[in-house]
């Protein structure tokens, strides 16, 4: 059994800060689970273009609003705290705070552990042996 407390993973090396967000992972590609598990705060006031073409991703809104906006589309979603949004389509999206924004972000595959935004918003998809 994994027991983790949020406290403990920036210390653990699974704390990965961004400019628009900081992302403290729980589960990871190592811990065998088939996905992986974050806490992910939005910094208020910011917008981050995310395009996840390796991965699916859902998001649960715990804390916080703002919206999501598909690029190709240009469909908005409210987003706030009881709202889950799911990913299965890889839409590029632009993820809009308007107060800090607090996630319960799930990832399939799993993150490895380091990813981070790339200029196109993409997540390589990593091995753990690439880790
Ligand atoms: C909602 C979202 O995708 N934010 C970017 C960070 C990502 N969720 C992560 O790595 O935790």
């Amino acid at each position: 059994m994994i027991v983790k407390n949020r406290k403990d993973l920036a210390a653990a090396g699974r704390e990965v800060q961004a400019e628009t967000w900081t992302s403290r992972r729980f589960l990871l590609a190592e811990d065998g689970m088939g996905f992986s598990l974050h806490d992910t705060t939005i910094h208020a006031g910011t917008t981050t273009e995310i395009h996840y073409q390796n991965h699916l991703e859902a998001v649960y809104c715990i804390q916080g609003s703002g919206r999501v906006q598909l690029v190709d589309t240009g469909e908005v979603f409210e987003i706030e705290a009881g709202v889950m949004y799911a990913l299965n389509g890889n839409e590029k999206h632009l993820l809009i705070a308007d107060t800090q924004m607090r996630m319960v972000c799930v990832f399939n595959p799993a993150l490895v552990g380091p990813e981070t935004h790339d200029e196109n918003g993409v997540y390589p998809l990593l091995t753990l042996e690439e880790a």
